[in-house]
């Protein structure tokens, strides 16, 4: 049996599944990883004054995890620097906060160089190598040049971003070239694959088939769309757990009498927090006869607190919460309750479920989980409506929801008074169909179909290319 070689920047295998408090997409790995019998591999998060390549390796509740120190300047030029400062921002469609340096460019071509360097004499003959996300573009082609022949995919997290502004970034096609050393490209969303396609037709006079075989470069790669999803039966567990049910009780008797809005988001510019503030208070101002009645409960983990454009947001949004609780709180009422901390699993799943509104809404997303979570905690009797930013990629399946246009306040005033007032048969009419979505995508379809697709891929990267 084959066995499956996960890459991700940072390794987060749960040390105690049974806890439940990883991210889905962690669990989701662990468990793909005991299935097929593998290995996870990526940077300790840890730092050495200089580079040695020597690999931690444990076995984290049956995962065998192998991971790797990296150099201050490492950690500078590829993680806070290309990674969170250059791709992340372009990725999401903020030019005006990309950095472009070189040195960023030449560390995270260093960085990728070195964790090829250090996984390859791990690859025996018939592993399969699944690499994730932006931080590791270009470590298929230093895998290839170090001789590695195994079937190698690759998945991206984020959306892709449109041909107009990836060409904004000197040494974009490099960047994309080096993706034809993998033999499958997975996106969440048949539009950011059509956006890497464009690109590919445009920039570099490809030729893209019916079935998404990609060629250029003088070779040619299989791209394909697999949404990810949640663990829904592992979600439920969670709400249905005695935290996620003393959470609930709390939250309904704190918001007794209150409908309580929800949000969880990374402190990040992505996820158009300033932009829900300020449309949560166009709905104060149109409907004060609801002031009073209804609270945002925004839970804001802090996030790549090192990245100065980080700090930004977060000072404009303390500033935000703080005018808005100001202008309109009442002695008993406070219209934002604004949280820089984390909670459990289970107590988020209870705290969804105590929402009669989810309000997601990114400016730009790959995917975003906490939509999916958020309609999977519900109450089936008594749903709470689910309000999406059209802009995120899970707005591609869930057509059920509340769309919107995250950018305007208007709109977002509307949505959130159309929630708060539908009436029950349509509350669970929508809720039903975006159950069905939850489920259709769960996070084991994403993983088994992708592993499937990865193993089945009928063109080979190191296949020649007939012209
Ligand atoms: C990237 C892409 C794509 C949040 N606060 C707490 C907490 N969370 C959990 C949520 C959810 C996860 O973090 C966030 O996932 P998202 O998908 O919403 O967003 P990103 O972190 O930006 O993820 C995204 C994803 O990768 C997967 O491909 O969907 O588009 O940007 O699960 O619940 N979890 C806990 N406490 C918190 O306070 N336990």
């Amino acid at each position: 049996m084959s066995r499956l070689i996960v890459v991700s920047n940072r390794v987060s295998a749960p040390k105690d599944p049974a806890a439940g408090s990883a991210g889905g997409l962690a669990m989701a790995l662990s468990a793909a990883l005991r299935k097929y019998d593998g290995l996870w591999f990526g940077w300790s998060g840890e730092t050495v004054e200089q580079f040695t390549g020597e690999l931690n390796i444990e076995d984290r509740a049956g995962v065998t995890v192998a991971t790797v120190d990296l150099e201050p300047q490492d950690v500078d030029e590829y993680y806070n620097g290309y990674a969170n400062k250059t791709l992340w921002p372009l990725f999401h469609h903020r030019v005006d906060l990309t950095a472009y340096e070189r040195s960023y460019g030449e560390g995270y071509e260093r960085t990728n160089r070195r964790f090829a360097e250090v996984l390859q004499p791990l690859i025996q003959p018939d592993d399969i190598i699944w690499i994730h996300d932006y931080h590791m573009i270009p470590m298929a082609r230093d895998l290839r040049r170090l001789g590695v022949k195994n079937r190698i995919g690759f998945f991206l997290h984020t959306p892709w971003p449109a041909r107009q502004l990836l060409v904004t970034l000197p040494h974009h096609r490099r960047l994309v070239e080096s993706m034809f050393y993998f033999d499958l490209i997975g996106f969440h969303t048949h539009e950011w694959l059509g956006l890497f396609e464009r690109y590919v037709e445009v920039e570099a006079r490809g030729r893209v088939s019916p079935d998404h075989v990609i060629e250029a470069f003088g070779r040619r790669v299989q791209c394909g769309v697999f949404p990810i999803g949640i663990d829904v039966d592992g979600f439920l567990a969670a709400r249905d757990s005695v935290l996620g049910g003393k959470t609930y009780d709390r939250m309904a008797a704190s918001a007794a009498f209150r409908s309580m809005i929800v949000g969880v988001d990374r402190l990040d510019y992505s996820k158009g927090l300033e932009q829900r503030m300020l449309g949560f208070e166009q709905f104060l101002e149109d409907n004060p006869a609801m002031r009073g009645e209804v609270f945002l409960l925004q839970v804001t983990p802090i996030s790549r607190d090192d990245v100065d454009t980080y700090q930004d947001i977060r000072g404009r949004l303390d500033a935000l919460a703080g005018r808005i609780n100001g202008a309109y709180a009442d002695m008993d009422w406070q219209p934002i309750r604004y949280l820089n901390r984390t909670f459990r699993r289970d107590q988020l799943a209870g705290l969804y479920r105590a929402a009669k509104v989810g309000l997601v809404t990114p400016l730009r997303d790959g995917m975003n989980l906490v939509a999916k979570e958020y309609v999977a905690a519900q109450n089936p009797e008594d749903p709470g409506v689910l309000i999406l930013s059209r802009f995120a990629g899970a707005a591609e399946q869930m057509g059920e929801a509340l769309l919107v246009n995250p950018l305007s306040r208007e709109e977002l005033s509307e949505a959130i008074k159309t929630a708060l007032t539908m009436p029950l048969e349509e509350r669970i009419r929508k809720w039903k169909a975006l159950m069905q979505v939850v489920r259709d995508t769960d996070v084991g379809i994403w993983r088994d179909s992708y592993v499937g697709a990865l193993k089945k891929v009928a063109i080979r990267a190191d296949d020649e290319v007939v012209a």
